[in-house]
């Protein structure tokens, strides 16, 4: 089988020493064929919490590094990064199942957050701000905030955690990591990875700045619950967002969410219908639907409809369904048997409400056969049913066409999830009206472009049962550090704020 053939060269190759992790019963599958390649060991709560306890050591040593020295680890990461992309990124789709295309651009991010925080290691800045009082100065200074829990999800198994990782790191934090227990191996081979860029680096990069926790509910929860981690990043689903952010909030620490979306497109009567197809077709079938960006909405003026819906069967009809380590492929398997039930009990519920659908079915995978593979799936919709409220994570496109364009924004906006969001015009006026604060109300709002595959140096990000939570680029380095205000008088005298008179 191919899978089993290449892994232990593919370890190897990464840097892993396996032995050290395997042993237990927590099996790492792969959805390519639903072949086991290893069984490990999890971490109990208690393991995780010397982990933990590494890592805040860590933490207070690695805080006293500069800033542009801590981004000199980073870089060295980054290289790591680079020199091992063919092999990571196999293994990313080896274990998450995504196309070696992908499974290579999710490594390209990682190296595009470590470069983008190289530089900002030399960019932490704060205000200087005009005091009220004379003789005085205010200012804002960033400092490192501790340890950072990072709780990633199978679909992006190691680039989520390099958004905040990088990050993390240049300011000044260590981080302690839950990766999804569908997606253990590729976690551990990033730690490697990482731990050659530590050795490298020399000795002030402390034992502990990175720890990987593998394991289940009991390990995310002793992570989630340790108040010696100040900030919590969850990524999956808002499920698993409300239980983090519930817990964390009962500690008052901080949360940085990243859950669910149910992002739209709208077609518009200006639409270029070539390249919205192109779009569409990335957007809603690439990575079998698993992204938390895909396109699963799709708002088509009437105008357009008829031109629009027949070339999207066509392209679903015939996109090359297989195994995704090999070249050709554009759609590969659902994680496992359980998404392949969700994504049937939703085209179920979606003709109980008056669906057409299209696709959808099984596709058996010569060499493949505990792998589930689907036809991409169309359903047009009669209006915006109660399905399509719901984030389903599988290649499913609800089809549902508009009139007007307020009504389309209006169903943009009107589920909880509120992540990407994109409309294809070329029509000023409509597109300022889809970007305007009256417009779409996501995080991320596209023209001209799909709602998935963002690049990292924009805040990543929604809001609803999104979470709120901003990664990535822009000034998302805010959440991983705290804020200090400073004010300091130079004069000899002392004079009140608001002019207040105290003299004893
Ligand atoms: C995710 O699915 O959790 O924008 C992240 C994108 C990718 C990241 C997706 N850059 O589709």
């Amino acid at each position: 089988m191919q899978t089993g053939m290449n892994l232990a060269s593919l370890l190897d190759a990464l840097g892993v020493d396996l032995a050290r992790h395997e042993g237990g019963d927590l099996q790492a599958v792969s959805p390519i064929d639903g072949a086991v390649m290893a069984r490990l060991r999890a971490d109990s709560a208690a393991a995780t919490e010397q982990k933990i306890a590494r890592a805040q050591a860590a933490f207070e040593a690695w805080r006293m590094v500069p800033a542009p020295r801590r981004g000199e680890l980073v870089r060295l990461f980054g290289d790591e990064l680079r020199a091992h992309k063919e092999e990571l990124g196999r293994l990313v789709t080896m274990e998450a199942g995504k196309i070696l295309q992908e499974g290579l651009g999710e490594v390209q991010e990682m190296i595009d957050i470590c470069d983008f925080a190289v530089g900002l290691s030399r960019q932490l800045y704060g205000l200087t701000i005009a005091s009220e009082r004379p003789g005085h100065r205010m200012m804002e200074t960033w400092h490192p905030l501790g340890v950072v829990g990072v709780i990633s999800a199978f679909n992006f198994p190691v680039a989520v955690w390099s958004w905040n990782a990088a990050l993390a790191f240049v300011c000044g934090n260590s981080v302690v990591w839950k990766p999804s227990e569908k997606t253990p191996l590729t976690a551990i081979a990033t730690q490697a990875l990482f731990e050659r860029a530590m050795r490298r680096f020399g000795n002030d990069a402390p034992d502990g700045l990175s720890e990987l926790v593998i394991g289940g509910r009991e390990a995310g929860q002793a992570l989630v619950d340790d108040p010696r981690v100040p900030l919590v990043s969850a990524t999956g689903s808002t499920r698993m967002g409300k239980a983090v952010a519930q817990r964390c909030a009962s500690r008052l620490a901080r949360s940085i969410l990243e859950l669910g979306g149910n992002n739209a497109m709208i077609v518009a009567p200006s639409a270029d219908l070539e390249l919205a197809t192109r779009a569409i077709v990335f957007s809603a079938a690439g990575t079998a639907g698993q992204r938390c960006t895909t396109l699963r909405r799709l708002f088509v003026h009437e105008s357009v409809h008829e031109q629009l819906v027949p070339r999207l069967k066509k392209a679903f009809a015939s996109l090359p369904v297989g195994n995704p380590l090999e070249a050709g492929t554009l759609v590969g398997p659902l994680v496992d048997a359980a998404a392949f039930a969700g994504m049937q009990a939703a085209l179920s519920a979606a003709r109980g409400q008056g669906g057409e659908v299209t696709g959808g079915e099984r596709v058996s995978v010569p060499g493949c056969g505990d792998g589930f593979y689907v036809r991409p799936a169309l359903a047009e919709m009669p209006a915006q049913s109660g399905i399509m409220h719901q984030e389903t994570f599988a290649p499913i496109l609800y089809i549902v066409r508009y009139r007007e364009l307020s009504e389309a924004i209006a169903w943009n906006n009107a589920v909880p999830q509120g992540l990407s969001s994109s409309i294809f015009t070329n029509d000023l006026r409509e597109a300022e009206a889809f970007l305007a604060s009256s417009g779409s109300d996501c995080g991320i709002a596209n023209v001209n472009i799909g709602p998935s595959g963002a690049e990292i140096g924009g805040a990543f990000g929604g809001e609803k049962e999104t979470g709120g939570g901003r990664e990535s680029g822009s000034d998302a380095w805010k959440a991983y550090m705290r804020r200090a205000t400073n004010t300091i008088n130079y004069s000899r005298a002392l004079p009140l704020a608001q002019g207040i008179s105290f003299d004893a």
